[in-house]
């Protein structure tokens, strides 16, 4: 490199000797060509603007960036399926008592009843039978019974010319029933007459019953009908027909039906019955 700038120097030198000689035609000293360092010369203007340069190649793949703010709630989805039905639950505690309900339509026109009065009436009826059926208890031992209204008035007993008949409303078997008359002084009913069978029957009916227990039965024998005082049975009779007939092989006891025929039914059946006491022994 220096070599080819001393070259160069020498070369320059030569030139500018020469062209000067030409032109003065004068002398000029020969200075010796030395070795010169080049120095840069000062910087030179601002060039004019180049053309835009071609586009660079594309840069690297940058890093993932960091996550943004949470964006706005979605709209709510269409409803889904049905899912399939649970285990049946619990019972649950009872609810409140509802509302009343409405108003029924109003009734038919009643009969006009001055019911308050009547039961009163029927309340004191019940005591005076009370008190009745007290009386008749102490009928045979009571020594001023001949001062009394006649028992037909007093109990609304019925009475024949030698007997009172006495209906009793309580359902007995026949044996309780014929204890209850033999407790009051008498035997349940025997009729022994027309007469007599005719006045029980009256008050059957009169009563508004069907049946009751009279004093007949063939307890001690099958088909050997007595009376319940054990007097025999005379001639006068009133079986309904086909009767008595002992059915099932247990009816030895006797019922009058309120037309007064007889039947022979089962004494442990239950049934009012109809109690008879002798005028005489009152
Ligand atoms: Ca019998
Ligand atoms: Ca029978």
């Amino acid at each position: 490199m220096v070599g080819e700038k001393l070259v160069a120097c020498m070369l320059v030198n030569w030139l500018s000797l020469t062209l000067i000689r030409s032109v003065y035609g004068q002398h000029i000293p020969e200075e010796p060509c030395s070795v010169q360092i080049l120095v840069p010369g000062l910087k030179g203007e601002a060039g004019e603007k180049g053309d835009k340069g071609a586009p660079g190649r594309p840069g690297r793949v940058g890093p993932p960036g960091e996550t943004g703010p949470p964006g706005l709630k979605g709209q709510k989805g269409s409803m889904g399926r049905y899912g399939k039905m649970g285990p049946s639950g619990f019972k649950g505690l009872k609810g409140d008592i509802g509302d009343p309900g409405p108003n029924g339509p109003n009734g038919e026109p009643g009969v006009p009843c001055e019911c308050a009065p009547l039961r009163k009436m029927i309340g004191e009826i019940d005591i005076q039978v009370a008190q009745l059926t007290n009386e008749l208890k102490f009928i045979k031992n009571d020594p001023h019974f001949s001062a009394l209204p006649s028992p037909a008035a007093v109990a609304g007993v019925k009475e024949t010319d030698s007997k009172v008949y006495l209906l009793v409303k309580e359902d007995k078997r026949y044996r309780e029933a014929e204890l209850l008359c033999q407790g009051r002084g008498g035997h349940l009913a025997m009729p022994k007459d027309a007469a007599s069978n005719r006045a029980i029957a009256g008050y059957i009916t009169e009563a508004g019953l069907n049946r009751a227990y009279i004093g007949i039965n063939d307890l001690e024998r099958e088909g050997h009908f007595v009376y319940v005082e054990q007097s025999p049975m005379t001639t006068f009779s009133r079986w309904r027909e086909g009767e008595p007939n002992n059915a099932y092989d247990d009816e030895d006891c006797v019922e009058m039906v309120s037309t007064g025929e007889w039947i022979d039914v089962a004494c442990h059946l239950t049934m009012y019955f109809v109690c008879e006491f002798d005028k005489d022994t009152l």
